[in-house]
Protein backbone atom coordinates (compact mmCIF):
# COMPACT_ATOMS: atom_id res chain seq x y z
CA UNK A 1 0.00 0.00 0.00
CA UNK A 2 1.31 3.66 -1.00
CA UNK A 3 0.29 4.80 3.01
CA UNK A 4 2.52 1.88 4.61
CA UNK A 5 5.46 3.49 2.42
CA UNK A 6 4.39 7.24 2.70
CA UNK A 7 2.63 7.64 6.44
CA UNK A 8 2.10 11.13 5.81
CA UNK A 9 -0.55 10.06 2.79
CA UNK A 10 -4.16 11.89 3.87
CA UNK A 11 -7.09 12.16 2.46
CA UNK A 12 -5.90 15.25 0.81
CA UNK A 13 -3.00 14.52 -0.52
CA UNK A 14 -4.20 11.33 -1.89
CA UNK A 15 -6.44 13.28 -4.28
CA UNK A 16 -3.42 14.81 -4.94
CA UNK A 17 -1.80 11.97 -6.65
CA UNK A 18 -5.26 10.51 -7.90
CA UNK A 19 -4.94 14.33 -9.77
CA UNK A 20 -1.44 13.73 -10.83
CA UNK A 21 -2.33 10.11 -12.23
CA UNK A 22 -5.17 11.53 -14.09
CA UNK A 23 -2.90 14.29 -15.89
CA UNK A 24 -0.94 11.29 -17.10
CA UNK A 25 -3.71 10.13 -18.47
CA UNK A 26 -5.02 13.39 -20.19
CA UNK A 27 -1.25 13.65 -21.63
CA UNK A 28 -1.50 10.03 -23.39
CA UNK A 29 -4.50 11.95 -25.17
CA UNK A 30 -7.70 10.59 -22.78
CA UNK A 31 -10.43 12.91 -22.49
CA UNK A 32 -12.54 13.63 -18.92
CA UNK A 33 -15.72 12.36 -19.36
CA UNK A 34 -17.35 12.44 -15.69
CA UNK A 35 -17.19 11.66 -11.99
CA UNK A 36 -17.65 8.24 -10.44
CA UNK A 37 -18.60 7.93 -6.42
CA UNK A 38 -17.23 5.14 -4.50
CA UNK A 39 -18.70 4.03 -0.88
CA UNK A 40 -22.04 5.47 -1.51
CA UNK A 41 -23.35 2.16 -0.29
CA UNK A 42 -23.19 0.22 2.91
CA UNK A 43 -22.53 -3.24 1.27
CA UNK A 44 -19.21 -1.67 -0.46
CA UNK A 45 -18.33 0.11 2.94
CA UNK A 46 -18.91 -3.18 4.62
CA UNK A 47 -16.40 -5.11 2.39
CA UNK A 48 -13.85 -3.20 1.65
CA UNK A 49 -13.67 -1.88 5.34
CA UNK A 50 -13.91 1.85 4.90
CA UNK A 51 -16.16 4.34 5.94
CA UNK A 52 -16.47 7.68 3.98
CA UNK A 53 -17.77 8.44 0.26
CA UNK A 54 -14.90 8.83 -2.19
CA UNK A 55 -15.00 9.72 -5.79
CA UNK A 56 -12.48 9.38 -9.23
CA UNK A 57 -12.70 11.01 -12.09
CA UNK A 58 -13.56 8.93 -15.55
CA UNK A 59 -11.66 9.15 -19.01
CA UNK A 60 -13.67 8.39 -22.15
CA UNK A 61 -10.93 5.43 -22.35
CA UNK A 62 -12.73 3.83 -20.03
CA UNK A 63 -16.10 3.66 -21.80
CA UNK A 64 -16.72 0.04 -22.80
CA UNK A 65 -19.25 -0.94 -25.36
CA UNK A 66 -20.13 -4.74 -26.00
CA UNK A 67 -16.60 -6.47 -24.75
CA UNK A 68 -14.61 -5.87 -22.32
CA UNK A 69 -10.49 -6.21 -22.17
CA UNK A 70 -10.04 -8.28 -18.86
CA UNK A 71 -7.08 -10.15 -19.62
CA UNK A 72 -5.04 -6.97 -19.19
CA UNK A 73 -6.36 -6.22 -15.75
CA UNK A 74 -4.92 -7.22 -12.22
CA UNK A 75 -7.96 -8.86 -10.40
CA UNK A 76 -11.12 -7.27 -11.95
CA UNK A 77 -14.48 -6.79 -10.00
CA UNK A 78 -17.90 -5.69 -11.43
CA UNK A 79 -20.34 -3.82 -9.89
CA UNK A 80 -24.17 -2.63 -10.47
CA UNK A 81 -24.58 0.82 -10.94
CA UNK A 82 -26.81 3.86 -11.99
CA UNK A 83 -25.75 6.10 -13.72
CA UNK A 84 -26.41 10.10 -14.99
CA UNK A 85 -25.90 11.64 -18.52
CA UNK A 86 -25.12 15.43 -17.76
CA UNK A 87 -27.33 17.71 -20.24
CA UNK A 88 -25.74 20.85 -19.65
CA UNK A 89 -22.66 22.74 -17.69
CA UNK A 90 -22.86 22.70 -14.11
CA UNK A 91 -21.35 25.78 -12.64
CA UNK A 92 -23.48 25.81 -9.88
CA UNK A 93 -23.55 22.17 -7.49
CA UNK A 94 -27.31 23.03 -6.72
CA UNK A 95 -28.26 23.33 -10.06
CA UNK A 96 -27.71 19.49 -10.73
CA UNK A 97 -30.81 18.00 -10.55
CA UNK A 98 -32.41 19.83 -13.27
CA UNK A 99 -29.44 19.15 -15.77
CA UNK A 100 -29.79 15.75 -15.79
CA UNK A 101 -30.48 14.59 -19.54
CA UNK A 102 -30.81 10.84 -19.33
CA UNK A 103 -30.59 7.74 -16.45
CA UNK A 104 -29.40 4.39 -17.32
CA UNK A 105 -28.49 1.35 -15.55
CA UNK A 106 -24.73 0.47 -15.91
CA UNK A 107 -22.02 -1.43 -14.25
CA UNK A 108 -18.07 0.05 -13.70
CA UNK A 109 -15.18 -2.40 -13.45
CA UNK A 110 -12.89 -2.40 -10.76
CA UNK A 111 -9.14 -3.05 -10.85
CA UNK A 112 -6.98 -1.93 -7.73
CA UNK A 113 -2.85 -1.57 -7.57
CA UNK A 114 -3.44 -2.73 -4.06
CA UNK A 115 -2.86 -6.88 -3.48
CA UNK A 116 -6.71 -7.73 -2.58
CA UNK A 117 -7.82 -4.93 -2.68
CA UNK A 118 -6.56 -4.27 0.53
CA UNK A 119 -6.15 -0.31 1.22
CA UNK A 120 -6.74 2.82 3.63
CA UNK A 121 -9.32 5.08 2.25
CA UNK A 122 -6.36 7.19 1.09
CA UNK A 123 -5.01 4.73 -1.48
CA UNK A 124 -7.93 3.92 -3.00
CA UNK A 125 -8.21 7.66 -3.41
CA UNK A 126 -4.73 7.79 -4.92
CA UNK A 127 -5.86 5.06 -7.04
CA UNK A 128 -8.54 6.70 -8.82
CA UNK A 129 -11.38 4.37 -6.49
CA UNK A 130 -10.09 1.46 -8.42
CA UNK A 131 -11.73 2.96 -11.71
CA UNK A 132 -10.95 0.83 -14.80
CA UNK A 133 -13.84 0.73 -17.06
CA UNK A 134 -17.82 1.64 -17.30
CA UNK A 135 -20.70 0.33 -19.22
CA UNK A 136 -23.91 2.08 -19.71
CA UNK A 137 -27.58 1.00 -20.33
CA UNK A 138 -29.59 2.83 -23.06
CA UNK A 139 -30.42 6.34 -21.49
CA UNK A 140 -34.02 7.11 -20.30
CA UNK A 141 -35.43 10.10 -19.72
CA UNK A 142 -35.46 11.17 -16.63
CA UNK A 143 -39.07 12.72 -16.69
CA UNK A 144 -39.96 9.20 -18.15
CA UNK A 145 -38.55 7.45 -14.69
CA UNK A 146 -40.88 6.76 -11.82
CA UNK A 147 -37.93 7.73 -9.77
CA UNK A 148 -34.54 6.26 -8.60
CA UNK A 149 -34.71 5.46 -5.08
CA UNK A 150 -35.76 2.14 -5.13
CA UNK A 151 -34.76 0.06 -8.51
CA UNK A 152 -34.16 -3.22 -8.09
CA UNK A 153 -30.95 -3.91 -9.05
CA UNK A 154 -29.87 -7.79 -10.53
CA UNK A 155 -26.04 -8.44 -11.59
CA UNK A 156 -25.51 -11.62 -13.58
CA UNK A 157 -22.58 -13.73 -14.79
CA UNK A 158 -23.38 -16.57 -17.21
CA UNK A 159 -26.63 -16.41 -16.32
CA UNK A 160 -26.79 -16.89 -12.26
CA UNK A 161 -27.65 -14.41 -10.13
CA UNK A 162 -24.85 -13.37 -8.41
CA UNK A 163 -25.56 -10.11 -6.45
CA UNK A 164 -29.22 -8.26 -5.97
CA UNK A 165 -30.49 -5.71 -4.45
CA UNK A 166 -31.73 -1.84 -4.37
CA UNK A 167 -30.80 1.64 -5.79
CA UNK A 168 -32.12 2.47 -1.96
CA UNK A 169 -28.57 0.98 -1.06
CA UNK A 170 -26.87 3.91 -2.71
CA UNK A 171 -27.05 6.53 0.18
CA UNK A 172 -30.75 6.34 0.15
CA UNK A 173 -31.16 7.66 -3.18
CA UNK A 174 -28.45 7.64 -6.33
CA UNK A 175 -29.82 11.92 -6.38
CA UNK A 176 -27.92 12.19 -3.75
CA UNK A 177 -24.86 10.60 -5.15
CA UNK A 178 -25.29 12.62 -7.98
CA UNK A 179 -25.50 15.69 -5.82
CA UNK A 180 -22.61 14.80 -4.02
CA UNK A 181 -20.40 14.38 -7.20
CA UNK A 182 -21.42 17.77 -8.23
CA UNK A 183 -20.44 19.22 -4.83
CA UNK A 184 -17.11 17.13 -5.11
CA UNK A 185 -16.35 18.41 -8.76
CA UNK A 186 -17.26 21.95 -8.44
CA UNK A 187 -15.12 22.37 -5.08
CA UNK A 188 -12.17 20.55 -7.64
CA UNK A 189 -12.65 23.27 -9.76
CA UNK A 190 -14.26 20.44 -12.21
CA UNK A 191 -17.40 22.02 -14.61
CA UNK A 192 -19.42 19.20 -15.24
CA UNK A 193 -20.30 19.67 -19.14
CA UNK A 194 -22.74 18.21 -21.26
CA UNK A 195 -22.15 14.59 -22.35
CA UNK A 196 -20.15 14.20 -18.97
CA UNK A 197 -21.33 11.17 -17.03
CA UNK A 198 -22.23 10.63 -13.24
CA UNK A 199 -21.47 7.06 -11.34
CA UNK A 200 -23.51 6.71 -8.43
CA UNK A 201 -21.56 3.86 -6.52
CA UNK A 202 -22.57 0.35 -6.08
CA UNK A 203 -25.81 -0.84 -5.07
CA UNK A 204 -24.30 -4.00 -4.13
CA UNK A 205 -20.99 -5.42 -3.01
CA UNK A 206 -18.52 -5.95 -6.19
CA UNK A 207 -17.52 -9.74 -7.71
CA UNK A 208 -15.22 -10.59 -9.34
CA UNK A 209 -15.24 -10.88 -12.94
CA UNK A 210 -13.46 -13.54 -15.24
CA UNK A 211 -12.57 -13.64 -18.78
CA UNK A 212 -14.80 -15.07 -21.34
CA UNK A 213 -18.10 -14.32 -19.14
CA UNK A 214 -21.30 -12.52 -20.00
CA UNK A 215 -22.39 -10.11 -17.58
CA UNK A 216 -25.83 -8.59 -17.34
CA UNK A 217 -26.61 -5.91 -15.34
CA UNK A 218 -31.06 -5.28 -14.66
CA UNK A 219 -32.49 -2.12 -13.21
CA UNK A 220 -36.55 -2.39 -12.70
CA UNK A 221 -38.04 0.20 -15.51
CA UNK A 222 -34.44 0.73 -16.54
CA UNK A 223 -33.89 -2.25 -19.04
CA UNK A 224 -30.07 -3.86 -19.01
CA UNK A 225 -26.58 -3.51 -20.29
CA UNK A 226 -24.70 -6.44 -21.32
CA UNK A 227 -20.92 -6.99 -21.58
CA UNK A 228 -18.95 -9.80 -22.56
CA UNK A 229 -15.30 -10.31 -21.66
CA UNK A 230 -12.14 -11.56 -23.07
C1 LIG B 1 -13.19 1.14 -4.66
C2 LIG B 1 -14.29 1.67 -5.53
C3 LIG B 1 -15.65 1.64 -4.85
C4 LIG B 1 -18.14 1.89 -5.33
O1 LIG B 1 -19.01 1.95 -6.19
O2 LIG B 1 -18.39 1.78 -4.13
C5 LIG B 1 -16.74 1.96 -5.79
C6 LIG B 1 -13.13 -0.36 -4.61
O3 LIG B 1 -14.05 -1.01 -4.10
O4 LIG B 1 -12.10 -0.90 -5.04
O5 LIG B 1 -16.53 2.26 -6.93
Amino acid sequence: MLSASEPRLDVSAAYDVQRAGIELRRRSGERFAGVKMGFTSRAKMVQMGVDDVIWGQLTDRMLIESTAEVSGLIHPRVEPEIVFLVGRDVTRAADVDTAVAGVAVGYEILDSRYDGFKFTLADVIADNASASGFGVGAWRDPRDVAGLANVGMILEIDGRVVQTGSSAAILGDPMRALRAAARLATDAGIVLRAGDIVLAGAATAAVPLPKDAHVRVTGAGLGSVEVTTR
